[in-house]
C-alpha cells in the first residue's frame, strides 16, 4: 500500500491546486440547466456533480480514467483499483505490492460470520453482504481518527485504509455468503500468493481445473468496477460519504441501491428471463419465439432486463467484452446461444415498442450466461459478484472525494406549487 499511498500523496496536492484554480477562475460559468421534465424525471442528464475516476460518454460507453474499458479487458482488479484511484496503471511491482497489501488485510473478523449465521436462511445474498459490511463499521479507521481529531487534509488517508480493508475482505465475505446461503459446505479461506480474482474464484469452490473460471471472474471484476458518479450506487455512496460517514456506512448504503432490479439486480433478472425463454422453447428458441416472448414481457407491463440504460445510447462495451469471452470459450452453450439471439432480436422489439431511449444491451445482458456456464447457477447471488467489483469504484470515488474536500451534498428541492408559479400555471 505504501506505493499507492505515496503516489496519492504526491498527486493529491496537484489535483487540489488544479481544482482551486478552476473554481476560482471559472466558478460562475454555467455547465448545465434543469428543465421541469428533468426535475420530475430522475434528474436525467443534469450535470451537477463531479467524478474523475470514470466517465460514460453515451456514444462510447465506459472510460476508466480516459481509457476505454474494452482496452482494459486483460487487466486485473488490482490494476483497475490503482487506475481508478491514481489515473495511472500500476507497474508490475506496484501491482504486486497492492496484491500483498490486500492479502495482509483479508482476515474477516469472526463476529461477521456469527451475524450472518444468525440471519434467516432465506435472506437475499445482497442483504447478507450489506449486513456483513455494516456490521464491520466498528473497524473503521476513519471514524477512529475523526473521533480523535484530524485535519481535513488528512481525511483521505484513513479513508484509503478503510477502502483497502474493505476491498481485501469483500471477496472472502462474498464467497462465505455464497457457501452459507446455498449450503455448499464449509467456508474456504483465502490462499496467500493468489490475486484477488483467483482467490475469490477459489473461495467460491466452483471446480476450475484449467483456471478458466478464475479468468472469467477477473474479467467480471474489471468490467463492473465503476460507471461514473451519477448511477444509484455510486451516487448513494457519495451522498452518504459526504456527511463524513465512513466507508462501511457509505459502501453498504451504495450496495443497497445496487440491489434494486433496475440497477445491479438486473443481472439476476436477466438470466432468469433467458432461462425462462429456454425452458419455454425447449432450449432452442427461434428469433420469432424470442420476439413473441419479448412482446409478452412488455405487454404484461414488465421491462426486458439487461436492455436500456439511463446514459448509454449504444451497445454497452462491457456486454461486448462478456460476449466475446463466451464466444471464445463456449459458443455452443445453449444459454450463450440464447443471449446471442436475444441480442439480435430485442433491440428491434424495443425500437418498435418505442419507449426505451436506448434499445441496446447493457452490462447485465450477458454476464449471467458466463457464470451459469461455469456452474455458478444460483442467480440470486449474481448481484453480490457485481458488488465486489463495484465497491472498487465506490471506494476510489470516496478516497478522491475526501482528498478533494468535497462538501456535504445537499441539492435544493422545490415544491410542485413553486414549479407551477415559475411556469405561470395555476
Ligand atoms: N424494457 C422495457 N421498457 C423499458 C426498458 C426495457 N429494457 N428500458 C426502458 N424502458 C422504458 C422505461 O421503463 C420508461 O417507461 P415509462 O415511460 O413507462 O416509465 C421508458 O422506457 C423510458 O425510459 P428510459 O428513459 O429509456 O430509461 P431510464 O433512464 O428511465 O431507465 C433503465 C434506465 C436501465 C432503468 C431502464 O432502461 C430499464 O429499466 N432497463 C431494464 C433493467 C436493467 O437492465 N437495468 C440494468 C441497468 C444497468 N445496471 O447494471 O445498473
Ligand atoms: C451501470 O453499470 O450500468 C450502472 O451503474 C448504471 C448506470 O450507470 O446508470
Amino acid at each position: 500500500m505504501a506505493k499507492l499511498q505515496n503516489r496519492l500523496a504526491k498527486l493529491i496536492p496537484e489535483w487540489r491546486q488544479d481544482i482551486r484554480t478552476l473554481v476560482k477562475k471559472h466558478g460562475d460559468k454555467v455547465i448545465s440547466e434543469v428543465t421541469v421534465a428533468q426535475a420530475y424525471g430522475g434528474m436525467r442528464g443534469v450535470k451537477g456533480m463531479v467524478c474523475d475516476t470514470s466517465e460514460v460518454p453515451p456514444d462510447k460507453g465506459l472510460l476508466i480514467r480516459g481509457i476505454p474499458v474494452g482496452e482494459l479487458t486483460d487487466k486485473t482488479p488490482e490494476d483497475i483499483f490503482y487506475l481508478l484511484c491514481t489515473g495511472e496503471l500500476p507497474s508490475a511491482r506496484d501491482r504486486k505490492a497492492l496484491q500483498e497489501e490486500l492479502a495482509s488485510r483479508a482476515r474477516v473478523p469472526a463476529y461477521v460470520w456469527k451475524v450472518l449465521e444468525a440471519m434467516p436462511a432465506n435472506s437475499h445474498p445482497m442483504c447478507m453482504l450489506d449486513t456483513a459490511i455494516l456490521a464491520m463499521e466498528r473497524e473503521s479507521k476513519f471514524r477512529a481518527a475523526y473521533d480523535k481529531g484530524m485535519k481535513k487534509e488528512e481525511y483521505w488517508k484513513p479513508t484509503l485504509e478503510d477502502a483497502l480493508d474493505l476491498l481485501a475482505r469483500m471477496p472472502t465475505i462474498a464467497a462465505g455468503v455464497y457457501r452459507m446461503r446455498f449450503k455448499k459446505g464449509k467456508r474456504i479461506s483465502p490462499k496467500p500468493g493468489l490475486s484477488l480474482a483467483e482467490n475469490y474464484a477459489r473461495m467460491l469452490g466452483i471446480p476450475d481445473p484449467d483456471g478458466e473460471f478464475a479468468d472469467c471472474m477477473r474479467l467480471y471484476l474489471v468490467l463492473h468496477s465503476d460507471h461514473e458518479g451519477g448511477n444509484v450506487s455510486a451516487h448513494t455512496c457519495h451522498l452518504v460519504g459526504s456527511a463524513l460517514s465512513d466507508a462501511y456506512y457509505a459502501v453498504s448504503a451504495g450496495l443497497n441501491g445496487l440491489a434494486g432490479p433496475l440497477h445491479g439486480l438486473a443481472n439476476q433478472e436477466c438470466l432468469k428471463w433467458i432461462l425462462e425463454v429456454n425452458k419455454k422453447f425447449k432450449g432452442k428458441p427461434t428469433p420469432e419465439d424470442i420476439r413473441k416472448y419479448a412482446w409478452e414481457t412488455l405487454n404484461s407491463g414488465k421491462v426486458i432486463p439487461g436492455y436500456g440504460h439511463a446514459v448509454l445510447r449504444v451497445t454497452d462495451p462491457r456486454f461486448i467484452a462478456f460476449r466475446a469471452f463466451g464466444m471464445k470459450h463456449f459458443p455452443d452453450d445453449p444459454v450463450m446461444r440464447t443471449v446471442n439471439t436475444v441480442f439480435e432480436v430485442v433491440p428491434g422489439v424495443l425500437k418498435e415498442h418505442g419507449k426505451a431511449k436506448n434499445p441496446w444491451p447493457n452490462v447485465d445482458a450477458g454476464s449471467g450466461a458466463l457464470l451459469y456456464h461455469y456452474g455458478l447457477k444460483e442467480f440470486s447471488y449474481y448481484t453480490v459478484l457485481f458488488s465486489v467489483s463495484r465497491a472498487m469504484g465506490m471506494l476510489a470515488q470516496l478516497v478522491v472525494n475526501r482528498a478533494m474536500g468535497s462538501p456535504i451534498e445537499r441539492p435544493k428541492s422545490v415544491t410542485t406549487k413553486w414549479i407551477k408559479q415559475q411556469v405561470g400555471m395555476k
